[in-house]
């Protein structure tokens, strides 16, 4: 599954939530990595990795990158998640909608190979099956969900149209040892982070909320194999991916079982509410496993039990930098 050649790779958004874990899988890989992002290379990034300025909304900024660097393949994460999606709603569209099509539109015009978009969990609209198959009528609540679906949908053409090879999996919440921003899935990654950084976390959400998620390694190699599986073995370009589907308040007790000395406690924020409320609490990811091969290697306490020491990690680095 892993290309034996080394491709040259941007990723975009790099410097959010996902950016650094999945370069790190890359250049493990032997790939060159180029990080982008609007904001400054953060402090996690190693030293010798290339970064630049980029601002998906300005077209001109990425024709001059794409220029300059000539990728084969970019992972697509630039996004503003679905809360601050919320606060901030004709920026989300700016960022994710315009900055989805300014990229395909620079892929047509480089020659990008391969175009790997991030989607997600809220593409999904209320009243669906449970678990929820990758082909249904998609009605999402937020503006984050309707950007996402764009970015679905201009992908299938841009592949149709101009032969761009657009592939991408709707991530469930992704929960790691990095600090959220702007997720309302966010409450996850809060319970071990906040727990251990002040000994106790209110969660935004009700105790039996119920919505997929996923530890971040399997996301990674997620979004990796998928990225090295040849074409003719997919079916789609868009996948969903599954891993687990536990309570707030089952997360809240592998959490309290593993560190007594933590209290979490729920005090549900209305509008946060509604979007968890919106979206499906377990996702069909049968073609995926099917037609790539994937498989999430951790359970909720499997993860609980991974996570922790990198939580420490991070919570030691915080109190250092304060
Ligand atoms: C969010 O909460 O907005 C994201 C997502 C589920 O895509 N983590």
């Amino acid at each position: 599954m892993i290309p034996t050649h080394r491709m040259k790779i941007l990723v975009t958004g790099a410097g959010g939530q996902v950016g650094l874990d999945l370069i790190r899988r890359l250049r493990g890989q032997g790939h060159e990595v180029h990080g982008s992002d609007v904001i400054e290379r953060p402090a996690g990034a190693d030293s010798d990795l290339p970064w630049h300025r980029l601002d998906v909304t300005d077209p001109a900024m990425i024709d001059a990158l794409l220029g300059e660097i000539k990728p084969e393949w970019i992972f697509h994460l630039a996004a503003l998640l679905s809360a601050r999606g919320e606060t901030r709603p004709q920026l989300a569209y700016a960022v994710n909608q315009t900055g989805t099509f300014n990229i395909l539109e620079g892929c047509r015009a480089h020659g990008v190979e391969r175009l790997l978009f991030t989607s997600t969990i809220a593409v999904f609209g209320p009243g669906l099956p449970s678990p929820v198959p990758d082909e249904v009528p998609l009605l999402p609540t937020t503006m984050y969900g309707i950007t996402k679906v764009s970015g679905e949908l201009l992908g299938a053409y841009y592949h149709r149209r101009y032969g761009v090879d657009f592939r991408a999996v709707r991530f469930p919440g992704l929960i790691s040892a990095t600090l959220p921003g702007g997720g309302t899935s966010d409450y996850a990654p809060l319970m071990y982070i906040e727990g251990l950084r002040s000994g106790s976390y209110e969660a935004f959400c009700r105790p039996d909320t119920r919505i997929p998620m996923m530890y971040m390694p399997d996301g990674i190699r997620a979004l990796a194999e998928l990225a090295a599986c040849p074409r003719e073995q997919l079916s789609r370009s868009v996948y969903n991916i599954a891993a687990f589907s536990p309570t707030a308040q089952e997360i809240a007790d592998s959490v309290m079982q593993a560190l007594p000395e933590v209290s979490i406690t729920f005090a549900p924020d209305p509008a946060r509410q509604a979007i968890l409320d919106s979206w499906p609490d377990a996702l069909d990811d049968s073609l995926a496993r099917a037609d790539w091969g994937w498989s999430p290697e951790y359970d909720l306490d499997q993860m609980t039990a991974a996570l922790l020491p990198e939580v420490k990690a991070l919570v030691r680095e915080i109190a250092t930098a304060t």
